[in-house]
């Protein structure tokens, strides 16, 4: 139904820049035309050769997409941060119970207010998601939709996790499949990555007891690729999981990729201790990643999913430092132009709420790549200069 898997030519990879025997190995399998199997992931993730995984995975990556990183015009529109599962989800510092200070939910006029940036034509992409509001319904999002699409057709838009669409088929009896079809009707193009925390039940018990098991997270990304809508994926990581908790989440992920090729781009995301109860039983505050941890995320997703074109770094989580340097370790495609986010800010992170253009085009020329601005299926729309200053610049 969609493109199928990507093959790469490895013929200038720099193998001598690879230190790990084991890293090495693997790279020659690759390039052999080696499909890599699970000890070969955890084997990448045990490794430290961080050098070794990068040149590895950009050349991977520059196979796939050249010198291009994309990132798209969007906006994060969280119209709700009422969720049942405020208690359950100790990672999570958005949520709030229906009567807590805080708590909202949006009407359609806030929506539309808050929507109005796409009037100066910039923003072509709403990215929106909330909690698990019992009185957000079926109806609720199909009219937030369909107004978007009466008010703003030009902006697709790419929302509801597989979380939100199975709260939504419970609370109105329906199939996931019925949920997306009417959803779809109302105007959903796309389908973001979130709520995959990881899959794990055992860490699932510990930090997201009772959010969606891992198979019903690939479940609803089945039910909505066999529907021809594509969806993203993504990992919470460095938290409670371990290395094996990694690979079988990519596995599960490279899988369901092999059966639909449905999923558009994997997005490790680094979670954030701050303002949450798990950061406080943790006792950890400020990053929790390290940025050695961050840039092997991004390689090994890089070399583990071949059945993936494009890997997003997600500079709200890792900071535009992380992000710039991940250009190096296989990533292609950055979060875009977010006008508005909520959910990292509310759990400590530190970054702007938003980056203009001007910015992220500093960010990827000041790595050497040429940006481009995509629409929300990847495809190209405008290419930049890709000239980096000689006095290199702060973004
Ligand atoms: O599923 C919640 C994460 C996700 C914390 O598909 C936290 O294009 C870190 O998935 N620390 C939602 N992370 C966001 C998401 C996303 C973001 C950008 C682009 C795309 C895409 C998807 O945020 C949740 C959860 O994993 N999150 N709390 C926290 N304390
Ligand atoms: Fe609700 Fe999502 Fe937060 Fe869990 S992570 S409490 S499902 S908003």
């Amino acid at each position: 139904m969609f493109e199928g898997k990507v093959a790469v030519d490895l013929r200038g990879l720099a193998f001598d820049r690879i230190s790990d025997g084991a890293v090495r190995r693997i790279a020659e399998r690759i390039a052999a035309g080696e499909r890599l199997g699970p000890a070969d992931a955890l084997a990448m993730y045990r490794s430290n050769d961080l050098m070794g995984l990068g040149t590895l995975a950009d050349a991977i990556n520059r196979a796939k997409n050249g010198d291009v990183v994309t990132f798209a015009s969007n906006q994060h529109i969280n119209p709700t941060n009422i969720c049942t599962l405020r208690t359950t989800c100790t990672f999570c510092g958005y949520a709030r119970l229906p009567k807590e200070a805080g708590a909202y939910r949006y009407t359609m006029d806030q929506v539309l207010a808050e929507a109005a940036h796409a009037a100066d034509g910039l923003t072509k992409e709403y990215h929106i998601v909330g909690g698990l509001d019992m009185k957000a319904g079926l109806a609720y999002y199909q009219e937030m939709f369909r107004t978007l699409k009466a008010n703003f057709p030009h902006v697709h838009i790419k929302a509801l996790t597989a979380v939100e669409i199975a709260h939504i088929a419970r609370i109105e009896k329906m199939t996931w499949k019925d949920v997306l079809i009417a959803l779809r009707e109302a105007g959903l193009d796309t389908m973001p990555g979130g709520g995959a925390e990881t899959f794990s039940a055992a860490v699932r018990e510990k930090i997201a007891g009772k959010k969606l098991a891992g198979a019903d997270y690939i479940g609803v990304h089945r039910a909505a690729h066999e529907l021809g809508i594509r969806t993203n994926c993504t990992m919470l990581y460095g938290h409670v999981e371990t290395l094996q908790d990694r690979v079988d989440h990519l596995m599960m992920l490279r899988d369901l990729q092999d059966e639909t090729g449905g999923f558009l781009a994997y997005i490790p995301l680094a979670y954030h201790p701050d303002d949450n109860a798990l950061g406080t039983e943790l006792g950890r505050r400020g990053t929790s990643t390290v940025g050695t941890d961050d840039l092997k995320m991004l390689a090994i997703g890089r070399i583990f999913l071949d059945n993936f074109k494009h890997i997003k770094s997600h500079w709200i989580m890792v900071t535009q430092a992380m992000s710039q340097v991940g250009l190096h370790f296989g990533v292609n495609d950055l979060e875009g132009t977010v006008v508005r986010e909520k959910i990292y800010h509310a759990v400590g992170a530190h970054t702007p709420q938003g980056m203009t253009l001007d910015s992220l085009l500093t960010l990827i020329r000041g790595a050497g790549k040429q940006p481009a601005e995509r629409d929300s299926f990847y495809r190209v729309l405008r290419t930049f200069d890709i000239s980096a200053p000689e006095t290199p610049v702060a973004v």
